[in-house]
């Protein structure tokens, strides 16, 4: 068993989260995803964390499910319903649903559900090597971990159907320019700019932001006029957290705010 299949270092205002199966271009395992669900949960519980970064170990992001972990016997076939109930969705649910950016550093090959659970993430970057597969398809398998949802809405109906359907890498820079993804950056400054973002977010007005996620996400089952009603809901809500009343005297007063973030001040 792998001894620490997530790494989690602590900086200042965030939290970084490295897949740590390198050997395996950081497939998932059971206890890789017990590992990561305990760490997403220690970050949402602590207030001071306020924004997360999400990588891998070693030249790949993620391959997916570890396929050793898959291999039948003749005559016993792994029905896999229940590992997306107990694992994949979770994931992603509970990743689009913490109350603060979440940011994918894509560092090199996204495959399978290590690609979707990178676009479930709220900005994902990529360094200029990586590539994105849905490789579902090459082993008999539908895009799970949110890809049929995520990838028509990102990238529109025509490119999600051919990237599901041919299970073809993805460049990165193609990536970008679809927009599946935010931006892509030179593999050597890949973590940087990632900890630039993270440092950004890590002195933002958190609640705000996290109503700005919900508001998004929200906006695929409503209409205009339900949405509209959302944004009012919310922008009550957040006017009333001291982070809108300092942006505001910062702003007037030609300083930078000094937003309380997740702790009400
Ligand atoms: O099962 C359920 O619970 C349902 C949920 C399913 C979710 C899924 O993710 S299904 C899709 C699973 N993933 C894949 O099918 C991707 C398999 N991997 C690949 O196609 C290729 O490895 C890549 C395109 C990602 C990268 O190719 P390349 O040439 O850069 O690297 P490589 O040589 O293929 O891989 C390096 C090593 O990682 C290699 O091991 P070795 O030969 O050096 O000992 C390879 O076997 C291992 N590896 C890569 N991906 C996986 C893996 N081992 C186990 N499982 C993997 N998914």
């Amino acid at each position: 068993m792998d001894e620490n299949p997530i790494l989690v270092e602590q900086r200042d205002g965030y939290r970084v989260l490295t897949l740590n199966r390198p050997q395996r271009l950081n497939a998932f395992t059971e206890p890789m995803h017990v590992a990561l669900r305990d760490a997403l949960a220690a970050a949402e519980n602590d207030a001071g964390c306020r924004a997360l970064l999400i990588t891998g170990a070693g030249r790949g992001f993620c391959a997916g499910q570890d396929l050793n972990d898959r291999l039948s016997q003749a005559g016993d076939t792994p029905v896999l319903g229940s590992a997306l109930e107990a694992y994949y969705n979770p994931l992603v649910r509970m990743l689009r649903a913490l109350p603060f950016p979440v940011i994918a550093a894509v560092n090199g090959v996204a495959a399978g559900a290590g690609c979707n659970v990178a676009l479930a993430c709220d900005i994902v970057i990529a360094a200029r090597s990586a590539s994105f597969i849905q490789s579902f398809a090459k082993i008999g398998l539908v895009p799970d971990s949110g890809g049929t949802w995520t990838l028509p809405r990102l990238v529109g109906p025509a490119r999600a159907r051919a990237l599901a359907l041919l299970a073809e890498p993805l460049p990165a820079e193609t990536a970008e320019s679809w927009g599946l993804i935010w931006k892509v950056y030179d593999d050597a400054m890949l973590m940087e700019e990632a900890h630039k973002l993270c440092a950004h977010f890590a002195a933002a007005p958190t609640a705000g932001l996290a109503l700005i996620k919900r508001a998004l996400d929200q906006s695929w089952d409503n209409d205009l006029d339900a949405q509209l009603d959302l944004e009012r809901e919310f922008q009550r809500e957040a006017s009333l957290n001291p982070d809108y009343a300092e942006g505001v005297r910062a702003f007037m007063e030609k300083r930078p705010p000094r937003f309380s973030g997740r702790r009400r001040s």
